[in-house]
């Protein structure tokens, strides 16, 4: 609906559903004012899951990032919003939930880097790119919620 507002990808990775969060995550976006306009419960391969993290392909933990990702299925979103990308990964927190601020995702409900729940693209030229990875076009809903002047409006 609002061309100009920022899209990023969401993931919630599998221990988010292993654990029963996907209510409690979405919740937290959704009560934010973000909105949601693509989502689908969808198990990744290594090779997709490969191309996703490329940019870790040279950290030590990539394999295990890997295992982690693919071990069951991820809920896959797409937010929009005005500073949809600042906002989500705020919300997400820091990767190291042990250094994310009390009120965000990590803090709250995880402990490791390793299993920290949430993936949230970290720049509007990744975002465009994890999107379009995750989703095609026609799977991108364009519409709005009768409040939106509640969380947009300006003095
Ligand atoms: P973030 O953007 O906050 O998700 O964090 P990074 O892009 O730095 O890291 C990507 C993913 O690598 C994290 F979500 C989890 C994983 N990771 C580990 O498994 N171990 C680490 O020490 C750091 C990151």
């Amino acid at each position: 609906m609002h061309e100009l507002f920022e899209k990023t990808l969401v993931l919630i990775k599998p221990d988010g559903l292993q654990r029963g969060l996907i209510g409690e995550i979405i919740s937290r976006l959704e009560k934010r004012g973000l909105l949601l306009v693509a989502a689908k419960l969808i198990r990744i391969d290594k090779n997709f899951a490969e191309e996703h993290y490329k940019t870790h392909m040279n950290k030590p933990f990539f394999k295990g990032l890997v295992k982690y990702i693919t071990s069951a299925p991820v809920m896959a979103m797409v937010w929009e919003g005005e500073n949809s990308i600042t906002a989500a990964r705020q919300t997400a927190g820091a990767t190291n939930p042990l250094e994310a601020l009390p009120g965000t995702i990590r803090h709250d409900l995880a402990l490791l880097s390793s299993r920290n729940l949430i993936h949230a693209s970290d720049s509007s030229d990744t975002a465009e790119k994890e999107i379009a990875l995750w989703f095609s076009q026609n799977e991108i809903l364009s519409w709005e919620t009768s409040n939106h002047l509640w969380i947009y409006g300006k003095n």
